[in-house]
C-alpha cells in the first residue's frame, strides 16, 4: 500500500470497484441477518461487537492499550481506541483512502492489503463495512500522522471525503473513534443495547487479553460506567467462574507459551461442584463447539491426572483409569489460542478445525501440568480425590439410570400426570411444565388438546447444581419431564427423540414462580442443552391483572401496560383491577385466551448467547453461596427475567 496523504480537494473517482463496493453494501441491506444474524437485539448488538473487535484486532497486534465504549442518550454508540489509527493512506486500486475502503468494502477487516495483523478473529473480519451499511449514520475520527481525520457516512455512502479536521495537539496520541447509530428502518423492534449484555461481553473480551483496559460508560443512565482490566488474563476469570463455588485447591494452574502453531494459554482450578465450566477460545472468538484445542486439553489433562495418580500409588495397579468425565467434574478451565489463521468449522462456526493446534495445547498441557501436580503434592492429593469421588458417583448413577432405562423412561410408558396431546407430530406439539395441579388442571381444562401437552409439577423441583447425577435422576418430578419430553438425558440425550418443539416453561409470575422456573431451566442447561440450542424451549407469559371496563375484559401484562390500557380506555377510576396472584387463580377460558391460544400469547423463547455467561448465570442463580446470588439477580434483574440476552 503507498500511503499518498488525501488531501481536503481529491475527488474520490467512481469507477468499476467503487460501484462493486455499492453492490456489496446494497446486498447487507437487502439480507441484514445474512451479515449480522438477526435484525432483533441479537443482531444490535452484533454492530457493537463488530466495530470493538476491531480495536481489540489492534490490541492483539500489539497497538492498543485502551478501549472505550459509549453509548450515547440516543442510543448511537462510540468506540475508541487508543491504537495507530486507521491507514488514511489514498489507496490507487480504490481511488479513496484505506480507511473508506475499510468502511465500504465488504470483508475488508484487519488483514486488509498484508498489513494486517498476525492474529485476528476472522469470524469478525467483515466488520466495519457491515455496520456501516446498516447505521443511518457514522462518523470516524482517525488520529494519526499528525493530525485529526474525519469523515461521515450515511447508511454506508460517504459524505464526501476524509478530512484533515485539524491538526492534533501535543499529547494527543494516535487512535481510532467510530460513533454510529443503528439504522430505525433494519433494527425495528428495539434500538435499546443492554447494558449488561455489553458490560459482560467486555468482561470477557478484558479477561482474555491481559492488561487490556476496557470501559463502557452508558450516557442513557447517570453513573451507569465500568472499566475491566485484568493483569492475570485468563487466571482472573477462573478466578471469576470459581468466585461463588468452593475450590478444592488453592493454586490456580496456569501456563502459556508460544510455537509455530501460535500462542496457548490455560489456566484452570478444581471447585467442588458438579459441574465442568471448561470455556474455549480461538482468537478471542468462544469456540462453543470445541475442536482441536479442546481435544488436546482433555486428552492431556486425562493422561496427566492418571500418571501422576499411578506413579503415586494412588490408582492400585488392577483399578481402572479416572476417566475424562470423572477429572473434569467441578473443573473451571479457560483455553485460549491464537492462531495465524483459524479455522472455524461446525454448524454455528465456532469449533476451531486446526490439526496442529491439538498438539501444542496437548504436549503443553501435559508438561506443566505434571510439574504443577509434582510441585504441589497436597494440591495434587486434593485435585485426585474429587475425581475418585467423581468415579463412585458416576458408577452408582449408572446403576440408577440402568434401572430407569429398564424401567419407563425408554419404555412407552409416559408419566401418569402427563396430560398427552393427540398429535404425535414434534414440529406441531408443544408440552406445557406448569407449576402445581391447580393450575395443572386450568391448563388441562384450558388447553387445545390437538396439540397441547400439560405435565404438571408438583412444588419445586430438585436444584440440580447442588446434586449428583445419582440424586438428580432418582427425583420423580425430573424423571417426569425426561420420559414425557422423550429424548433421554445427558449423555444419553438425542435430539431427534423429542415429542415437542416447544417446551413452554409456565408458572406464576411471582418470586416462587420464577424461582422454579429458574430450577427447570437449570435442569435444562445442565442436561438438555440441545433442546436450548435447537430453540425449542420458551417460558409463556400470564399477565398480570385484569382489567374490567364497561363490562368487557383486558389483560395486561405489567405495569407499564396497565397505565397505557387505563389511559387508552379513558377509564376515569370507572375501571376495576384485578391483579392475578397465580395461573390457579385463573379459569380455564382465561388461561387459554391470554397465555396458551397461540392467537393471542407471546412467548418467549430461551436462548444462550455465551456459554460462560450462562453458566455463570445459573451457578450465580443455583450455587450454595448466597451472597454472590443475591448481588446477581439484582444486578440482572432485567435480563433474569427473559433469559434473551
Ligand atoms: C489496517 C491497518 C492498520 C491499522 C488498522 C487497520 C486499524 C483499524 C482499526 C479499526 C479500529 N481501530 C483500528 N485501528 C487500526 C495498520 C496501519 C499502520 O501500519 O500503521
Amino acid at each position: 500500500m503507498t500511503a499518498n496523504p488525501v488531501t481536503k480537494n481529491s475527488k474520490s473517482s467512481y469507477n468499476a470497484d467503487s460501484i462493486q463496493v455499492l453492490e456489496g453494501l446494497e446486498a447487507v441491506k437487502r439480507r441484514p441477518g445474512m451479515y449480522i444474524g438477526s435484525t432483533g437485539p441479537r443482531g444490535l448488538h452484533h454492530l457493537v461487537w463488530e466495530i470493538v473487535d476491531n480495536s481489540i484486532d489492534e490490541a492483539l497486534a500489539g497497538y492498543c492499550t485502551e478501549i472505550s465504549i459509549t453509548v450515547h442518550p440516543d442510543n448511537s454508540v462510540s468506540v475508541a481506541d487508543d491504537g495507530r489509527g486507521m491507514p488514511v493512506g489514498r489507496m490507487e486500486k480504490y481511488g479513496k483512502s484505506a480507511a473508506e475502503v475499510i468502511m465500504t468494502t465488504l470483508h475488508a477487516g484487519g488483514k486488509f492489503d498484508g498489513q494486517g495483523y498476525k492474529v485476528s478473529g476472522g469470524l469478525h473480519g467483515v466488520g466495519s463495512s457491515v455496520v456501516n451499511a446498516l447505521s443511518e449514520w457514522l462518523e470516524m475520527e482517525i488520529r494519526r500522522e499528525g493530525h485529526l481525520w474525519t469523515q461521515r457516512y450515511e447508511r454506508g455512502f460517504p459524505q464526501g471525503d476524509i478530512e484533515q479536521a485539524r491538526e492534533l495537539k501535543k499529547g494527543e496520541g494516535t487512535g481510532t473513534t467510530v460513533r454510529f447509530m443503528p439504522d430505525p428502518e433494519v433494527f425495528t423492534e428495539t434500538r435499546e443495547l443492554s447494558f449488561d449484555t455489553l458490560s459482560r461481553r467486555f468482561r470477557e473480551s478484558a479477561f482474555l487479553n491481559k492488561g487490556l483496559r476496557i470501559s463502557l460508560t452508558d450516557e442513557r443512565e447517570v453513573d451507569r460506567a465500568v472499566t475491566y482490566q485484568y493483569e492475570g488474563g485468563i487466571r482472573d476469570f477462573v478466578e471469576h467462574i470459581n468466585e461463588s463455588k468452593d475450590p478444592v485447591h488453592k493454586t490456580i494452574f496456569y501456563f502459556e507459551r508460544e510455537d509455530e502453531a501460535g500462542e496457548v494459554e490455560v489456566a484452570l482450578q478444581w471447585n467442588n461442584g458438579f459441574q465442568d465450566s471448561v470455556f474455549t477460545f480461538a482468537n478471542n472468538i468462544n469456540t462453543h463447539e470445541g475442536g482441536a484445542h479442546l481435544s488436546g486439553f482433555k486428552a492431556a489433562l486425562t493422561r496427566t491426572v492418571n500418571d501422576y495418580a499411578r506413579q503415586k500409588g494412588i490408582l492400585k495397579e488392577k483399578e481402572e483409569n479416572l476417566t475424562g468425565d470423572d477429572i473434569r467434574e467441578g473443573l473451571a478451565a479457560v483455553i485460549s489460542v491464537k492462531l495465524g489463521e483459524p479455522q472455524f468449522e461446525g454448524q454455528t462456526k465456532t469449533k476451531l478445525g486446526n490439526t496442529e493446534v491439538k498438539g501444542l495445547v496437548e504436549s503443553n498441557t501435559n508438561r506443566y501440568l505434571a510439574e504443577f501436580l509434582e510441585e504441589r503434592p497436597n494440591e495434587a492429593k486434593a485435585i485426585i480425590s474429587k475425581a475418585l469421588q467423581a468415579a463412585r458417583a458416576r458408577q452408582a448413577a449408572r446403576k440408577v439410570r440402568d434401572t430407569i432405562r429398564k424401567g419407563y423412561l425408554e419404555s412407552s410408558t409416559l408419566p401418569g400426570k402427563l396430560a398427552d396431546c393427540s398429535s404425535k407430530d414434534p414440529a406441531r406439539s408443544e408440552i406445557y411444565i406448569v407449576e402445581g395441579d391447580s393450575a395443572g388442571g386450568s391448563a388441562k381444562q384450558g388447553r387445545d388438546r390437538n396439540f397441547q401437552a400439560i405435565l404438571p409439577l408438583r412444588g419445586k423441583i430438585l436444584n440440580v447444581e447442588k446434586a449428583n447425577m445419582n440424586k438428580v435422576l432418582s427425583n420423580v418430578e425430573i424423571q417426569a419431564m425426561i420420559s414425557a419430553i422423550g429424548a433421554g438425558v445427558a449423555d444419553t440425550f438425542n435430539l431427534e427423540g423429542v415429542r415437542y418443539n416447544k417446551i413452554v416453561i409456565m408458572t406464576d409470575a411471582d418470586v416462587d414462580g420464577s424461582h422454579i422456573r429458574t430450577l427447570v431451566l437449570t435442569f435444562l442447561f445442565r442436561n438438555m442443552p440441545e433442546l436450548i440450542e435447537a430453540g425449542y424451549v420458551y417460558i409463556a407469559q400470564p399477565p398480570l391483572f385484569k382489567v374490567t371496563h364497561q363490562r368487557k375484559d383486558y389483560y395486561v401484562y405489567n405495569d407499564r401496560e396497565l397505565q397505557e390500557t387505563l389511559t387508552r380506555l379513558n377509564a376515569n377510576g370507572n375501571a376495576s383491577i384485578g391483579r392475578f396472584k397465580g395461573l390457579g387463580e385463573m379459569n380455564p377460558i382465561q388461561l387459554w385466551e391470554t397465555t396458551m391460544n397461540p392467537q393471542n400469547r407471546t412467548l418467549l423463547q430461551v436462548t444462550v448467547d455465551s456459554a460462560a455467561t450462562a453458566d455463570e448465570l445459573f451457578t450465580a442463580l443455583m450455587g450454595d453461596k448466597v451472597e454472590p446470588r443475591k448481588l446477581f439477580i439484582e444486578a440482572n434483574a432485567r435480563e433474569v427475567k427473559n433469559l434473551d440476552a
